[in-house]
Order: C-alpha cells, then sequence, then structure tokens
C-alpha cells in the first residue's frame, strides 16, 4: 500500500521523484487532461459534481488517487505528499525550495520564476486555462488573500458532525456539515493563501494543489477514524441534490466507465490502495486459528489498531467476533488482499462487541481492531468460527428457475449469490411489475462493486448483461424507491 508523507519529511530524492513524475505527465499531455476534468466540473456549475456540495470530498478523493496511479506508472515509488498548512505556513518553508515546488510570484505578473515549474524552464507552459485567461506561466502570490488554516481551525472542523447536511450544497451551514466546514473554512483559505493560478477553476495547474488537495484527504480520513458511525449523506434519490453527490451516484466525469466511482465506493482509502504517514500503526500481524478458543489482546495506546489474519481452507459461513468490555470495531479485509474491504463492524455481537458473519471463500483474511473511541483503550478477546450457512443468501441456479423474491420492508436489501463455473456472458435480470434495482459484485467478495442496473430491463425491471469469468457472484435486488415493496423474481442465464 502506497504511504502518503508529509512533504516536509521528504528527502531529496523523494523530492525529485515526485517533480520527475509529474513533469513526465506535463510533457506527455495527461497533466493537462486532470487540469481540464476539474476546470470541466467547475463549468459544469450550478451542475458541478464536485465542489460546493456533499460529493466534495470523494470527488477529489477519487481525481487525486487517479492522478496518482498515473504517477506510479512512471515511477511506483511516488505517491502523492500532503502540506500541513498548520505547520508549514510561511513563505520561506522548505514546501517552496526550488528542489521542489519553487517559490512565490515576483512583479506585476505575479510570474513564478523559480523552481521546477518556472515557466522559464520551458517546462512548464500553462495550456488549459480559464475563459478568457492567456496567462501561459504560472502564477503565485502568497498571502495576497485570506490565511492559511491554523491547528485550532483544523481541531475545531474535525469536531463537526455530521458529514452534511440539508440542503446539501454551498449555502449548507459550516456549522453542521463536516464537508462544508471542511470545504469553506479549511479548504479555500489554501486556495486563497497561494493565490494565483491556484485562484482559477484550473487550479491544479499549480502541482502544490495536489499536495493541499492531499492534507484535505487527510482530514477527511483521519475524521472518518474518529467517526466511524459517521455515513456518508445523503443518500441517491435526496430531492435536489446534484447528481453525482448522493451516496450511490456515479461520480461525473467517470460516470460512463464499466464500474463507475461513487462517493460509497471511495469511503475505505485503504480499500483505494494507499495510507497516510500518521495513521496509527498497526504492531505486527497476530494469525487466528479458526475455531480455536478466543485470543487475548488489548488496545493499549489511544488510537492503537490490532491487525491479525486467519486462513479459511473450507469455503463457507464464518463469525469474526470480540469478547469482553471493551467497545472495539472490527474490520474484514480479503481475500487474499489487506486493501479489500468487505465489511465493518461496531456493535453486532453481545454488548458493545463487534460480530461480523460472513460467506468466505478460501484464501487468506485480515482483520483490522481498533477501539470505538480514538482516545480510549482496554482488553478484549478475538475469535473465527465456522457457523451454519446463512439463512439470509439466496442461491440462484444459472440456466435454473427465477427465484420468487419480495422486496417487503421499506430500504429492503435481499442478497442472491450464483456460480460462474464457465467464464462467458451472464445476463442477471429481474422480472414482475416491481420497479427493482439490482448490484453485482464479486468474483468470491460480497464487497467489490461490478455494476447496477435499474430499468434495461422489460418494463421497469433490471438487467445486466456482463462477462464474468470464474467465482462466486452476489446480486443485491432492492426497490428503486427508498419506500417501495413489492414481489419480483430474478433469474441468471448464460
Ligand atoms: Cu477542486
Amino acid at each position: 500500500m502506497g504511504i502518503r508523507k508529509n512533504q516536509s519529511s521528504l528527502t531529496a530524492s523523494e523530492k525529485a521523484a515526485f517533480v520527475a513524475a509529474v513533469k513526465t505527465l506535463k510533457a506527455n499531455g495527461a497533466y493537462d487532461v486532470f487540469v481540464a476534468q476539474h476546470r470541466a466540473a467547475f463549468m459544469a456549475s450550478p451542475n458541478d459534481p464536485a465542489h460546493r456540495g456533499p460529493a466534495f470530498l470523494p470527488w477529489h478523493r477519487e481525481y487525486l488517487r487517479r492522478f496518482e496511479r498515473a504517477l506510479q506508472e512512471i515511477d511506483a515509488t511516488v505517491s502523492i505528499p500532503y502540506w500541513d498548512w498548520t505547520v508549514d505556513r510561511t513563505t520561506g518553508a522548505s514546501l517552496w525550495s526550488p528542489d521542489f515546488m519553487g517559490g512565490n510570484g515576483t512583479g506585476a505578473s505575479r510570474q513564478v520564476t523559480t523552481g521546477p515549474f518556472a515557466f522559464s524552464t520551458g517546462e512548464w507552459t500553462l495550456t488549459v486555462r480559464d475563459p478568457g485567461d492567456t496567462t501561459t506561466f504560472l502564477t503565485r502570490a502568497f498571502g495576497a488573500m485570506g490565511s492559511l488554516p491554523t491547528q485550532q481551525g483544523v481541531s475545531a472542523a474535525l469536531n463537526v458532525v455530521p458529514y452534511d447536511s440539508a440542503p446539501w450544497n454551498s449555502t449548507t451551514s459550516t456549522n453542521t456539515s463536516f464537508r462544508s466546514r471542511l470545504e469553506v473554512v479549511i479548504h479555500n483559505p489554501g486556495h486563497m493563501w497561494v493565490g494565483g493560478s491556484m485562484m482559477a477553476m484550473s487550479s491544479p495547474n499549480d502541482p502544490v494543489f495536489w499536495l493541499h488537495h492531499c492534507n484535505i484527504d487527510r482530514l477527511w480520513a483521519e475524521w472518518q477514524r474518529e467517526n466511524p458511525t459517521a455515513i456518508y449523506l445523503p443518500p441517491s434519490g435526496t430531492p435536489n441534490v446534484v447528481a453525482g453527490h448522493g451516496r450511490d451516484d456515479p461520480m461525473p466525469p467517470w460516470n460512463n466507465e464499466a464500474s463507475p466511482p461513487t462517493p460509497q465506493s471511495v469511503l475505505d482509502h485503504h480499500a483505494l490502495g494507499y495510507t497516510y504517514d500518521d495513521e496509527p500503526v498497526s504492531p505486527g500481524v497476530v494469525q487466528i486459528t479458526i475455531d480455536a478458543p478466543p485470543l487475548s489482546a488489548s488496545i493499549a495506546q489511544a488510537g492503537e489498531v490490532d491487525m491479525y489474519s486467519f486462513v479459511v481452507t473450507m469455503p463457507g459461513n464464518h463469525i469474526i467476533e470480540t469478547q469482553g468490555s471493551t467497545d472495539v470495531v472490527t474490520a474484514l479485509y480479503g481475500p487474499n488482499d489487506l486493501a479489500t474491504l468487505i465489511t465493518e463492524d461496531d456493535d453486532s455481537g453481545p454488548g458493545a462487541n463487534s460480530r461480523i458473519e460472513r460467506n468466505l471463500a478460501a484464501g487468506n483474511y485480515y482483520v483490522r481492531v481498533r477501539h470505538y473511541s480514538g482516545s480510549s483503550t482496554g482488553n478484549y478477546g478475538i475469535s473465527v468460527r465456522r457457523s451454519a450457512p446463512q439463512p439470509g443468501v439466496q442461491t440462484i441456479q444459472v440456466n435454473g428457475p427465477a427465484v420468487q423474491g419480495t422486496i417487503s420492508a421499506a430500504n429492503e436489501r435481499d442478497m442472491y449469490t450464483f456460480a460462474v463455473t464457465t467464464a462467458g456472458t451472464y445476463t442477471i435480470e429481474t422480472g414482475g411489475s416491481t420497479d427493482c434495482f439490482i448490484t453485482l459484485f464479486g468474483p468470491d467478495s460480497p464487497a467489490t462493486f461490478i455494476a447496477q442496473d435499474d430499468d434495461s430491463g422489460p418494463g421497469a425491471n433490471s438487467r445486466l448483461v456482463r462477462n464474468l469469468g470464474l467465482g462466486t457472484y452476489f446480486v443485491q435486488v432492492r426497490h428503486y424507491s427508498p419506500t417501495g415493496t413489492g414481489p419480483y423474481s430474478i433469474s441468471v442465464r448464460s
């Protein structure tokens, strides 16, 4: 997993590697595609999918991750560093050295003339600009407008819950919305303090954009860690919410991809493949034997994360459970990949214990355990055991008769599974007059999103036609309307 570091702790060669990868992207044209995506989001206003709404944080998380992957294709050792402006808040910070971001703009034009992104090197010409702007060089005007966020301001922002609130836009109060507080009170001043190019819709023209937004993303991750039960709001279908900002909305401009990212799909940054250098460290991975007595353990320090692994050799239903009086939260990852989150649980077990029950394919699994409170410690036990099949998940026979189901309560989600034993094209389809919405996951993990569909079948029925490799797949069926109910049938044909 890539580690995003504080820029102030980068070595000279790490800085050089980041700069070189950025300049390679600029030279091959890919950098300017990213700039254009950001500008296009703004220009879609009032339907901006990226700013002034709930998806501000998920959109930029996805955007930064794509940029980081592009850098990593050039140099696999590179991750985006973050700029902690609560510490590095002067024009003399090493961030602005000639070997990294370069310095302030000078003269009436505010042109940046030092460092690797100075126009004079011939390697940093702005080609994607805001309408009417003809400036071809990077500009900065440190401190001309506003001031950088302070530690006090950041701490206060991290205390704001819920994630977001009505009316889900730029007028949402910064006291009732973490997103609005972070976007307006913490994020905007960073753009303004740097000034110049960073003030534009095309602000990614200044490479410090990535370091600034990386810090915003880090603070969101910290808030998520401290508020594990605070979910992303609002759900899809909430009235007057701009497309892309609902929890399960595909986010433009990636909405036409086969598996478009949604706010929900980017909530776990570890699952996206990166971590931050200041996250609590795990003391090592401890092996759990299935069906053995519980292991004794403790969260010895505030914020500690304990890591376990276990091996499933016999596929089937498993229960991962904690014991004792400490309120711990567990997260299950796998198979065979520490970055693939399957599910997380806080209190489904007895007392404040966590309990995860899952049908698991063969493979290696990982369990992360932390205290519910980031400031508390305590002892706990943890065990994994096999259990009877879960009655809630029904099996569909491929090319067999359609299975009859019913959405009998508001918000009900029915889960089905089917096995692909011959790779090929499969059609998953609902029947009847209920407007169902289906989501396909797999292979072998009900947490790996493949596709979703509402109305591609006859009438209001859903239909997915996909090329599927070998493995077990999962289909979730819900009513299109959160309050809708009704009978349906579901079938899978090859
Ligand atoms: Cu932006």
